[in-house]
């Protein structure tokens, strides 16, 4: 595996979930494969979660780990090519690349949407970069459009909690004060499409998310009608994917409040697991009683995070 950004770049999902039980099992069980090697995991945005788990699934391979904070530190980058470069930004992202990348082995990317050029962050035009000049294998740590690290753990948490072959899954909009990326449930979509659950996406309208992701999954805009018979309810905010409604990419089209995930919408599905990526705004997405409820999988599926990028990187070091 070269670069990791969609499910398909990990083949079958059951021989994945296989490995990732297995490493869960004896997480160390692979650290020779890392000797004298280097990941190199970049930073544009804040983490808590992917900087700290993709630390320890390196060193639990025998990875040398080494971070950088774009923002902290570094020289200002410039991103866009073709710019007269007199303003902030004193080194071009076309010389840090070739030179980052000559430091490492393989290479993890955290850089998210802009929120104000659609076309510009469905391209992944960041990530795209590193993939192209960098000659190293890449992989997304949430990057414009997609977060497979994040997926890849919801669908081990999912796998391991089912109490059913085929769960039903409610991927549910919910109201946030900023705005945030389409990158989550992205990326939760074409992982729980590619693994055949009865998937079901509940949002206002104009929340439609992108059809490369999405694809022919039901979408419900009662949300209570969708939780009915629920087995995991997975919320998330997410700003305008731009697809029904272009002029308002990026934007926040509700806050509406009536969707915060509550015991009452708990109360019509088949005891649902509720699940988050995290970080999360309390009484805004979810309410104190569901979160804090026996039934919230937010913790294991933080510390799954761990064993789905173990996995990844495994991959990537097999394939060298
Ligand atoms: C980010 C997002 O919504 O994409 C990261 C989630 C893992 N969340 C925030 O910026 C709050
Ligand atoms: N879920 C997740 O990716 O969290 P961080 O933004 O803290 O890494």
């Amino acid at each position: 595996m070269h670069t990791f950004l969609h499910a398909s770049d990990i083949g079958p999902l059951d021989v994945a979930l296989a490995e990732a039980a297995a490493i869960k099992a004896d997480r160390y069980r692979f650290e020779h494969l890392g000797h004298h090697r280097t990941a190199l995991l970049i930073f544009f945005n804040n983490s808590l979660r992917t900087r700290l788990s993709t630390q320890k699934a390196a060193r639990n391979l025998g990875l040398d780990v080494v971070v950088l904070d774009v923002n902290q530190g570094a020289w200002k980058l410039e991103t866009e090519r073709g710019v007269v470069m007199d303003g902030d930004k004193s080194e071009h992202l076309l010389e840090a690349i070739p030179v980052m990348a000559s430091y490492c082995d393989l290479i993890g990317v955290r850089t998210f949407a802009g929120l104000t050029d659609r076309d510009a962050d469905y391209a992944e035009n960041i990530l795209s970069q590193f993939i192209r000049y960098s000659g190293k294998p890449v992989f997304s740590m949430e990057s414009a459009t997609a977060h497979p690290l994040q997926a890849f753990a919801d669908l081990i948490t999912i796998n391991e909690h089912k109490e059913k072959q085929r769960p039903k899954v409610v991927l549910t909009w919910a109201p946030h004060p900023r705005a945030l990326p389409q990158a989550v449930p992205n990326s939760f979509a074409e992982w729980m499409r590619a693994a055949d659950v009865d998937l079901v996406v509940t949002h206002p309208e104009g929340y439609e998310l992108d059809p490369l992701f999405v694809g022919d999954a039901r979408v419900e805009h009662d949300q209570m009608k969708a939780f009915e018979g629920a087995d995991f309810v997975y919320a998330k905010n997410w700003s305008c994917p731009g697809v029904t409604r272009p002029e308002a990419y990026g934007q926040i089209l509700s806050t509406d409040r009536s969707w915060t995930v509550g015991e009452a919408h708990m109360a019509v599905t088949n005891n649902a697991h509720f699940m988050h990526c995290l970080p999360v705004r309390r009484n805004m997405i979810v309410t104190d009683e569901v979160i804090e409820s026996p039934r919230s999988l937010v913790i294991p599926e933080a510390a799954n995070r761990e064993i789905s990028a173990t996995v990844v990187l495994k991959r990537m070091l097999e394939a060298m």
